[in-house]
């Protein structure tokens, strides 16, 4: 819907406050329209001996938007807006699993399908593939799973948006600057318009999230604009 139907319709527009613009753009803002996308909040990419554990990288980056995501997405549920979750991975059988992926992975110890102390690495159905508990799906909430980066990718994601008619994203979660820009930038791409929570994400390397969070402000927004969850909270409708 664009501004002047909504005005036609009596619907008060809505403004977040956001960097680099206002968030939406048209200030059409309601739990019909709008969806928060929780990105790969799995212990694979956020638990101890899961994927990103492997790499030896700091949990605690990737933690940090735990509470702040849990918190919101309490305060989007009591509010009815639509929610999704996402989880990386891949078929036991690795039918989905590009062979170069798989083979950057072993490089680094942490080959995607081998066995760890969580299950198989980034394998479907495994103990560490699942959303973690703090963060759990509750019924009623979509769940994408994705082999690739992007949610938009070999997914059925866009049909289900559009199924149910969501113009606006509030995207979340982790890894900053990899599945949560990539399915950023294929939003835009789609013409959704997006707001990136920063304290709702985190990227294994506190530098590459603070990059990921200054390219999105380029450009006028060049795909879409950035707030908190604090700010979004006391001015979401
Ligand atoms: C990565 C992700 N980093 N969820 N996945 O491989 O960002």
């Amino acid at each position: 819907m664009n501004s002047r139907a909504a005005a036609a319709l009596g619907q008060k527009l809505t403004y977040i406050d956001a960097d680099p613009y206002a968030w939406p753009y048209n200030g059409v803002l309601s739990p019909d329209n709008t969806a928060l996308i929780i990105i790969d909040m799995q212990t694979d990419f956020c638990g101890p001996g899961g994927y990103v554990d492997h790499m030896g990288y700091d949990l605690s980056l990737v933690r940090a938007p735990i509470a702040p995501i849990k918190t919101l997405l309490a305060a989007m549920r009591a509010r009815g807006y639509h929610v999704i979750h996402t989880r990386e991975g891949h078929r036991p059988d690795l039918a989905d699993l590009p062979a170069n992926k798989r083979w950057r992975s072993q490089r680094i110890n942490a080959g995607i399908g081998d066995p760890g102390p969580c299950g198989r690495i980034l394998v479907r159905g495994e103990p560490g593939w699942d959303i973690i508990d703090e963060l759990k799906p509750v019924d009623g909430e979509t769940i994408i799973d994705k082999p690739g980066k992007g949610s938009f990718c070999a997914t059925d994601l866009e049909l289900i948006l559009n199924q149910k008619r969501v113009e606006n994203l509030i995207l979340t979660g982790i890894t900053t600057d990899v599945c949560v820009h990539t399915t950023m930038r294929e939003a835009n791409d789609r013409g959704f318009e997006c707001l990136l929570l920063e304290d709702c994400c985190g990227a294994t390397d506190y530098g590459n999230h603070l990059a990921a969070i200054k390219m999105v402000k380029m450009q006028g927004g060049v795909f879409g604009s950035v707030s908190n969850s604090a700010t979004l909270v006391s001015q979401l409708p």
